[in-house]
């Protein structure tokens, strides 16, 4: 009697521990994948700069280098990204394109819309 008992004992820990373990399975790359989306979403909604009614949004953005930066056009006429010392430049976006540049030495960069050069912003990369 007193070894079936303890049989029953090993297997209800077995039991306890493989649930847990499954558990951790499944829950592992649940959570990873949240973490991993978190952070995407807190890094995109930071780096972008949006382009409406011939203004860039914020007009200067502070990042770390190795950041890349998106901007997306919300206007209904084309816009480009041109960085004043040449570093980058875009093609024409139309509405909803985007064009992204990721920035891998610190400074500052002036930038303008080269259709309309009066439109300027400024990403400081430190
Ligand atoms: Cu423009």
């Amino acid at each position: 009697m007193q070894i079936l008992i303890s049989q029953l004992r090993f297997a209800a820990t077995r039991f306890a521990s493989n649930r847990a373990l499954v558990a951790a399975l499944l829950l592992g790359p649940v959570i990873g994948a949240m973490l991993a989306f978190g952070t995407v979403a807190a890094q995109d909604a930071t780096n972008v700069i949006t382009i409406d009614n011939f203004t860039f949004t914020p007009k200067e953005l502070t990042v770390a280098v190795g950041t890349t930066v998106k901007w997306v056009n919300h206007d209904d006429i084309p816009h480009t990204i041109a960085n004043k010392d040449k570093a980058f430049r875009s093609q024409a976006l139309d509405t909803d394109d985007s064009y992204s540049f990721t920035f891998t030495s610190a400074g500052t960069f002036d930038y303008f819309c080269g259709l309309h050069p009066h439109m300027v912003g400024k990403v400081i990369v430190k």
